[in-house]
């Protein structure tokens, strides 16, 4: 059995419908603290109210499924811990303190937990970030994710944990909506094309940020936990890349397929974390380690994110 751990998130709900097609539903429990909204997930394969934070019930749960695999993606994202600075690191250090401990005293076999580019900050070499650089984030969210991944790493050597990470970039996909991040403009920027409506955009035009189309997310994660455990020889985090652009950039791509798409420029407080976060990332250790590749760039994302949304309007 597989247990997914915030799987009513942008990453879960996709994760959650990835992993019950590869394993069959009845093998993949959802777990999230609220209700799925749409009854299709809830019918889809077994689901669980849990609050990460609550130590009793997960460890409630995890007797009870005995899952061999934990995907533990509950977290405050970097605009809502910047705004709950203490709930984000609460829920998103001893939420992972929570469901390391448990893994370790339940012999699940191994565990998956995201890491982002936020863990780097300004003084980062911002061009093609290395692996292994200078890392002195300065938001919650990037506090919270460099700090899990060297508990990550102390779990592995301390207790034999086999616990496994990727830093995502900017995460884009027409299935589930972000909630609370820096680079949601490239999923909303996608709905309002297709609405016909115009797009404010919460960053300047120039912003360039590395991003990722959610197959390509969903490939790597699923890569990195098939991997015969030697190949992983990073048990931080992987750096993991696939492209970067910008607002105007992702704009003009929109406009291939909507000519008249306008878009508006109002930095909010979003811009000072995102001036924060590199450029682009040298992702060529998840390439040497464990094959990866990705599929997807600008252009052929746009193509089939416009595609899909477009089918998602028109009544069934
Ligand atoms: C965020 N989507 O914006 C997340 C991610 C790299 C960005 O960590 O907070």
């Amino acid at each position: 059995t597989i247990l997914i751990i915030g799987a009513g998130g942008q990453l879960g709900l996709e994760l959650t419908h990835e992993l019950r097609q590869r394993y069959g539903a009845s093998n993949v429990v959802a777990a999230d603290v609220r209700a799925p909204k749409d009854a299709a997930t809830q019918e889809s394969g077994p689901f669980e109210l849990l609050d990460v934070l609550d130590k009793n019930r997960l460890e409630e749960v995890m007797r009870q499924y005995k899952p061999t695999q934990v995907y533990h993606l509950a977290a405050l994202l970097s605009a809502t811990a910047e705004k709950n600075p203490t709930f984000g690191w609460q829920l998103n250090m001893d939420g992972l303190f929570h469901v390391l401990d448990a893994s370790v005293d339940l012999g699940v076999q191994r565990v998956y937990w995201p890491s982002s580019i936020a863990v780097f900050g300004p003084d980062t070499p911002r061009e093609n970030t290395p692996q292994l650089t200078v890392m002195n984030p300065n938001t919650v969210y990037g506090i919270s994710k460099l700090a899990g991944e060297q508990w990550c790493e102390w779990y592995f050597k301390k207790h034999g944990l086999d616990v496994r990470s990727l830093r995502y970039p900017g995460l884009i996909g027409y299935k589930s909506l972000p909630g609370g991040g820096t680079t949601d403009y490239a999923v909303d920027i996608y709905h309002k094309a297709v609405a016909g409506q115009g797009y404010e955009c919460f960053l300047a035009e120039d912003t360039y940020l590395p991003m990722m189309y959610m197959p390509d997310a969903l490939k790597a994660t699923l890569d990195l936990m098939h991997a015969p455990a030697e190949q992983i020889q990073i048990r931080s985090s992987y750096n993991l890349g696939a492209m970067s652009f910008s607002p105007r950039e992702i704009t003009a791509s929109i406009q291939r397929h909507v000519p008249d798409f306008q878009v508006t420029y109002q930095p909010d407080s979003r811009q000072q974390i995102a001036d924060s976060w590199p450029a682009s990332i040298d992702d060529s250790r998840a390439r040497q380690d464990w094959g990866w590749q990705p599929d997807f760039d600008l252009d052929k994302m746009t193509d089939d994110m416009l595609l899909h949304l477009k089918q998602q309007l028109q009544p069934a």
